[in-house]
């Protein structure tokens, strides 16, 4: 399983000069580059996070909310919210020398579920954000990555406005797997949203290299 994403893990430094003529080598001079979902519900903050982290101009596809989608698209408690991401959102972050994610932000609609597989394949893991205000949002994310095995943590964006929740409160609300961890964020900040790839490096990390002593075991 964990071989499996590495191989399949987008390859190529982002530059196209780091990994050249190093991608045998072991340590600080090799270029990994790893794929990683940011899924959750519409207007959760999933533009918001990969434009706070990504070292890259953020490629974002965005239309207006159009007419046609406003029966459709449920904006009640999403805050000022006029753009919709119809593709996705795609950055860049460096974790440490050697070591890049590429973050894919998820179509947020359920009319674009049928991108997800395809995203999907050879990602590391994912990050699925949370607004207490609407959590059962994240249900269907939340649903899809456990169906797949794919390793996950739940990322709860603290909207000023919301009730402040616990991870453990929101880890039951979830029903999560007693692993899957609970992070609070602000998506508008880089930091807080480095904290959260980083914890989701070190859970994905765990969770293939169980698999991989499992599958040898
Ligand atoms: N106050 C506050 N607003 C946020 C936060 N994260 C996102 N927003 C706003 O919420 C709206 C929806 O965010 P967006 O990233 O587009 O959601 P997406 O649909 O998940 O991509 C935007 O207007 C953001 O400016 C946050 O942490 N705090
Ligand atoms: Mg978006």
């Amino acid at each position: 399983m964990a071989t499996e994403s590495h191989e399949s893990a987008v390859g190529d430094s982002a530059d196209g000069s780091a990994g050249h003529g190093t991608s045998d080598a072991v340590g600080e001079s090799a270029a990994l580059a790893l794929k990683i979902l940011v899924a959750g519900g519409f207007g959760v903050g999933k533009t918001t996070l990969v434009g706070a982290v990504s070292e890259i101009r953020p490629l974002r596809t965005e239309e207006r909310l159009s007419q046609a989608g406003s029966g459709v698209d449920d904006t009640g408690g999403v805050d000022r919210k006029t753009t919709t991401t119809v593709a996705m959102d795609f950055g860049r972050i460096t974790i440490r020398t050697g070591l890049s994610l590429y973050l894919f932000g998820t179509p947020g609609q359920d009319r674009f579920w049928f991108l997800w597989d395809e995203l999907a394949q050879g990602a590391l893991g994912a990050v699925v954000l949370a607004d207490t205000r609407r959590l059962v949002d994240c249900f269907p994310a939340v649903d899809y990555f456990e169906h797949r095995r794919i390793p996950f943590v739940v990322a709860v964006n603290c909207f000023p406005d919301a009730r402040a929740y616990g991870a453990d409160e929101v880890s039951r609300a979830l029903d999560l797997d007693r692993g899957t961890p609970v992070v609070l964020c602000d998506a508008r900040d880089r930091d807080s949203g480095k904290e959260v790839l980083i914890r989701l490096v070190e859970h994905a990390g765990r969770v293939h290299s169980a698999r991989l002593l499992d599958s040898v075991g």
